[in-house]
């Protein structure tokens, strides 16, 4: 236990969090304070403590010019264009009709959330920018101790307002954030206002440039919570290397410090009692039980673990389990094993995907790779994906690759930006570290080496293995091509090898490339031989129903087969490949892909279709994983 939770101030105070360059972060919305993971509240497990649910029916006006929030001049805005005002605005025009409000929050179109605004109607498909949802909600009289309002996410810079008052901003699309909302609350009728701007800038992570549909909006579930007012805000329950099972917590409120707190594991009859430092923080050790089972894929064991302290009871369902490498070996509770994986973005199957995760379209998604694919591992790509995925893939029994949107090309001497990202792997971790399922942190995706690149990666790959040292650390590294070698050589030359536990690489060639698919099998791979090495993707587009018996048509369901075999054939010649997770299990939305033919805005390297029809390379898949499982870790 040498990194714990105290390490998160310590790394976000330092990184200084300064305005960044997302939209809303440049206006008068900016003096709003920041949710960031270093000023709490985290309400780790928020989404099994008691509250209710904001989801449903809200109204919502869009804000092309950023109105709401800055003037014409870039000054506070015109009151009339202030949608966050606790006013009644027809009654007020009635009242006097010399009043100009120029929009009407209470009375403009409804939509679904959680869900993008994407899919809610044709006009909004393409519209990135800000858009103001409302909703009124009741609170019951003779409310006690703190109410807070949690976000699962919003994508991309939110600013959030309860009765006319500002609660606060966050930044960052992927992430959790909440705000105390005791004090702004009311008995009787509440009325929440929140700004949510999709834009992305050089500034924001990731930048605008990447390769998946930009879902703006309030795309995870919305609370409130309540907690007595002094209560567990974070908890890390797991098991070390050593064997030990270790707690962490931090209550926060008038009595966290000197406080009795005691952890209890009921169904190995196991409580381990203690009492928080005067910070309110304790942490605990003992021996793993005889009787604790651990979790693995194959037994996806999960224990309800509680933590008492006052009057709070913080709870979770958590399985114990160790990952580690040694030299190029990766040992799930100390066998060694193999990642029989796929990659995924945070799409829901449909003809009209909106992200919305629930725990039905949870399963269907990650129950193809388990049962489908045969399949132990997921890449949950390029950013962290809906805590309800990592809880599913927790009690289905996937391991879990969990990645931050550093991506391609962000602004790597930016400060503002580092500090964005740092945040965000912070509450992606904090929100994670007991979910047995991840296994593996990856801090960035094909990014070109620079010296500033190196840098800013460097600091993210320090901060997680302070706030989490029981996991690996990897990154989606690109390798350099000897053009005039005969058959296709890559070498890895990226410095940031040596700081990463994990070796990835994503390979296109056949697909990306005009080599013969015949010629994969033969392909040099030149890696540091230490390390476990994972191919993190490779894939060829394929339009489900397309077809090319000769196997040679580029987006015809056979030619993706093909180069699956082939790429397999490969695969199995690079002595240090533990594990792969090709791209991808389904065709996902991306402005990038627009061949009218086969893609019209979808990337279509899925083995399954949007609407979950499976291609031919599917199966070739799923029966190489069904003969590795057999043979076990290789
Ligand atoms: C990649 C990227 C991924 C893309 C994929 C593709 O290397 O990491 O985000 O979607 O290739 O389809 O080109």
């Amino acid at each position: 236990m040498r990194y714990g939770s105290l390490g998160r101030f310590v790394c976000l105070a330092a990184a200084g969090l300064a305005a960044s360059g997302a939209a809303l972060a440049q206006s008068p919305a900016a003096r709003l304070p920041l949710a960031t993971a270093a000023t709490e509240p985290l309400l780790v497990a928020a989404d099994l403590r008691e509250g209710t649910d904001l989801s449903g029916e809200w109204r919502y006006s869009i804000d092309p010019y950023r109105s709401g929030i800055a003037g014409f001049h870039g000054e506070t805005p015109d009151r009339g264009q202030q949608r966050w005002l606790d006013v009644d605005v027809r009654k007020a025009m009635a009242e006097d009709n010399r009043t100009l409000f120029e929009f009407d929050l209470a009375h403009s179109p409804a939509a679904q959330l959680p869900g993008s605004w994407l899919a809610a109607t044709p006009e909004l498909r393409h519209y990135q920018g800000l858009v103001w949802y409302q909703r009124s909600f009741t609170v019951a009289p003779g409310r006690k101790g703190r109410t807070f309002l949690r976000f699962g996410a919003a994508n991309y810079a939110t600013v959030v307002y309860l009765n006319g008052q500002p609660l606060g901003r966050h930044e960052g699309g992927f992430t959790p954030f909440a705000f105390e909302a005791t004090t702004a609350l009311r008995d009787g009728e509440n009325q929440i206002t929140i700004g949510v701007d999709s834009a992305a800038t050089a500034a924001t992570v990731p930048p605008p440039v990447t390769d998946w549909e930009n879902y703006g909006g309030i795309t995870r579930e919305v609370r409130l919570v309540q907690t007595p007012e002094t209560y567990v805000d974070d908890a890390w329950v797991r098991l070390t290397r050593d064997g030990k099972l270790a707690v962490e917590a931090r209550l926060r409120g008038p009595a966290a410090a000197n406080a009795p707190v005691r952890l209890a594991i009921g169904e190995l009859k196991l409580e381990l009692a203690g009492k928080t430092d005067a910070m309110g923080t304790w942490r605990a050790t003992m021996t793993a039980p005889r009787a604790l089972v651990r979790w693995s894929p194959e037994q996806p064991r999960l224990y309800d673990v509680t933590l008492s302290a006052g009057d709070d009871r913080w709870r979770d369902r958590i399985g114990f389990r160790t990952i580690e490498r040694r030299g190029p070996d990766l040992l799930l509770n100390g066998k060694p094993l193999f990642l029989r994986g796929i990659s995924m973005h945070e799409e829901e199957i449909g003809a009209n995907p909106a992200r919305i995760i629930t725990p039905a379209n949870a399963r269907a998604l990650l129950g193809e790779i388990k049962t489908g694919l045969n399949g132990n591992y997921v890449r949950l790509s390029h950013y962290p994906h809906s805590e309800v995925m990592t809880r599913a893939a927790d009690e289905l029994g996937l391991l879990v690759w969990s990645e931050v949107p550093v991506y391609w090309m962000v602004a790597w001497d930016n400060p503002a930006t580092l500090a964005t990202a740092r945040n965000m792997l912070a509450e992606n971790i904090l929100r994670d570290r007991n979910r047995a399922s991840v296994v593996i942190w990856s801090v960035a995706n094909e990014t070109p080496v620079s010296e500033a690149r190196n840098a800013f990666l460097r600091t993210l790959v320090s901060d997680t293995r302070r706030l989490d040292d029981t996991r690996l650390v990897s990154a989606a590294l690109l390798v350099e091509r000897d053009r005039a070698a005969a058959v296709p050589t890559m070498t890895m030359v990226d410095p940031l090898a040596a700081d990463l536990d994990v070796l990835s690489i994503n390979t296109y060639n056949g697909w990306y490339t005009q080599d013969r698919l015949t010629d994969l099998p033969g392909s040099v791979w030149r890696v540091p031989a230490d390390k476990p090495l994972v191919f993190s993707e490779f894939g060829a587009d394929a339009k489900a129903g397309f077809h090319s018996p000769d196997r040679q048509q580029k987006f015809s369901e056979e030619f993706q087969a093909e180069f699956y075999r082939k790429t397999l054939e490969m695969a199995d010649r690079v002595p240090t490949l533990r594990g792969m997770s090709p791209w991808i299990l389904k065709d996902f939305r991306s402005p990038r892909r627009q061949n009218p033919d086969f893609q019209q805005g979808w990337n279509r390297k899925g083995l399954i279709s949007e609407t979950g029809v499976r291609k031919q390379a599917f199966a070739v898949l799923a029966d190489y994983y069904a003969r590795k499982a057999a043979v076990g870790a290789r």
